[in-house]
């Protein structure tokens, strides 16, 4: 498909999505997250896609948000479907069954910054800047962010960047556990496809698994999650990969797995 808001790209086993409006930072308006919706789609059922990278186009703008001149007169039943939508694609994001790394670029505020929280992993280049800044707009975060950000940052620090609407800077994002990684600019899509690359050549059946695990343990009680995690783990043991990751080691040889 034609997109007209983002680039879609395959290198070598890695699907890249770049949000590409930049006239206005990036943001999300209905069209965009459409494309995103497909994007995601295609993504996924394309078997030679293994890891995707989201980013925006720029050097300024991951995602400023969703589109403010698009929301502004929305009455309460298209913004509850607007906000029903973004969640939608972003949960997408969340229970795809490949990794998927935000390489935060610049601002990633309100919608942003819940995109970039419904991926995997989160990397930012130094000037990256992250905040939910809805209340200042007399709007609360409507893409995931009052569920997201106490799970990734706890309570305390979610409450106060959301009732603040303050912007953090990549450092403190990395300090408070909101990104895994900072890198400058010119180095950010190098890093991301370094971890796409170094996570490619691991067990990806078991990398799956471990990103279900993960996800389901995280809104579960312990119980549930070991439960999962025991029934997920005997699984690894009726995969080609396992057999071969062991095998290799013991030989003292690097793996070639197959993905079965
Ligand atoms: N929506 C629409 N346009 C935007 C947005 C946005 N979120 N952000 C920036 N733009 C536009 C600006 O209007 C401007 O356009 P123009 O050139 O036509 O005037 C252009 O992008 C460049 O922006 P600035 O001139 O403002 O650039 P600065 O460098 O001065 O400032 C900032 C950059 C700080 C990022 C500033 O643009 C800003 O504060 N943007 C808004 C950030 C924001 O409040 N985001 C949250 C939006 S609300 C949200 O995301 C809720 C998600 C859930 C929705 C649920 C559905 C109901």
């Amino acid at each position: 498909m034609e997109f007209k808001n983002i680039k879609l790209e395959l290198n070598e086993g890695v699907s890249l999505i770049a949000i590409d409006r930049p006239k206005s930072l990036n943001a999300l308006n209905l069209e965009t997250l459409k494309e995103i919706d497909q994007a995601l789609e295609e993504v996924k059922e394309n078997e030679e896609v293994k890891v995707v990278i989201i980013t925006g186009a720029g050097e300024k703008a991951f995602v400023a948000g969703a589109d403010i001149s698009e929301m502004k007169d929305m009455n309460p039943l298209k913004a509850k479907e607007f906000a029903e939508f973004g969640q939608k694609v972003f949960r997408k994001i969340e229970l795809m069954k490949k990794p998927v790394i935000a390489a935060v670029n610049g601002y990633a505020l309100g919608g942003g910054c819940e995109l970039a929280m419904a991926c995997d992993i989160r990397i930012a280049s130094h000037n990256a800047k992250f905040g939910q800044p809805e209340v200042g707009l007399g709007i609360i975060p409507g893409f995931g962010g009052t569920q997201r950000l106490p799970r990734i940052v706890g309570m305390s620090k979610a409450k106060e960047l959301i009732y603040t609407g303050d912007m953090i800077d990549a450092e403190e994002a990395l300090r408070i556990g909101l990104v895994s990684k900072v890198v400058e600019q010119e180095k950010l899509l190098e890093e991301a496809y370094n971890i796409a690359k170094k996570i490619m050549s691991k067990g990806m059946i078991a990398v799956r698994l471990a990103k279900e695990a993960i996800n389901i343990g995280i809104n579960a009680d312990i119980e549930t999650g070991m439960s999962y995690e025991a029934k997920a783990f005997a699984v690894c043991f009726a995969t080609e990969d396992q057999k071969e990751g062991m095998a290799a080691f013991l030989e003292k040889r690097a793996p070639k797995f197959v993905d079965k």
